[in-house]
């Protein structure tokens, strides 16, 4: 793998005022390429270095490295499924999958904000594709779906470095906002495959 983060889909402001410049700036700037340059730290000149993150994160040489590799491939994906202007409805393909396995979208909205609210401490909460069912599950601090043989179509970080600057402990406000405001739904239609 290239120990080298992919740049921001996004200017850091271009998510303001829900979440701002510098909210992204120590987000992506610190703590995600802090996690970066501490997989390379630990990986670099061995044998797993050559391999792809997806395949670290599978196959981990140790619980040490699991964090760091989850916690990269984790806020990759997060930012990915934001977007300026984003939130609202989702497409129609994606709105009919979702109705199927949630009933309607007020269900899912709220199975994914209780999931989202209610994972204790540091985490984040999914929608995932697990065979032709869409599911809401949430992962403590580094743990991601992609262990668990499920497809991941949208995350929302809740770990405090995500919302505090903005929303200080009010995690459900930010919740809340991410879905109104923020989620790209065509990068999360886009992995339905
Ligand atoms: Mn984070």
């Amino acid at each position: 793998m290239e120990f080298k983060l992919p740049p921001l889909p996004y200017d850091d402001s271009a998510l303001e005022p829900h979440i701002s410049a510098s909210t992204l700036q120590f987000h992506y700037g610190k703590h995600h390429q802090g996690y970066m340059n501490k997989l390379k730290d630990a990986l670099e000149g061995t044998a797993d270095a050559e391999k792809s993150l997806e395949e670290i994160i599978k196959a981990p040489p140790s619980a040490g490295v699991f964090n760091l590799a989850a916690q990269v491939w984790n806020h990759s994906f997060y930012w990915d499924c934001m977007c300026p202007n984003g939130g609202g409805a989702p497409s129609a393909t994606l709105k009919s999958a979702l109705e199927k396995s949630f009933g309607s979208l007020e269900t899912f909205y709220e199975e994914f904000s209780n999931a989202a609210a209610t994972q204790f401490g540091s985490g984040w909460a999914w929608l995932v594709k697990d065979g032709d069912k869409l599911r809401v599950v949430k992962t403590g601090n580094a743990e991601t779906p992609l262990t668990d043989g499920v497809t991941p179509l949208l995350t929302i970080d809740v770990w405090e470095h995500a919302y505090y600057l903005d929303y200080q402990n009010d995690r459900p406000k930010y919740i809340d906002t991410f879905l109104k405001h923020l989620v790209n739904w065509s990068f999360v239609e886009s992995n339905l495959g």
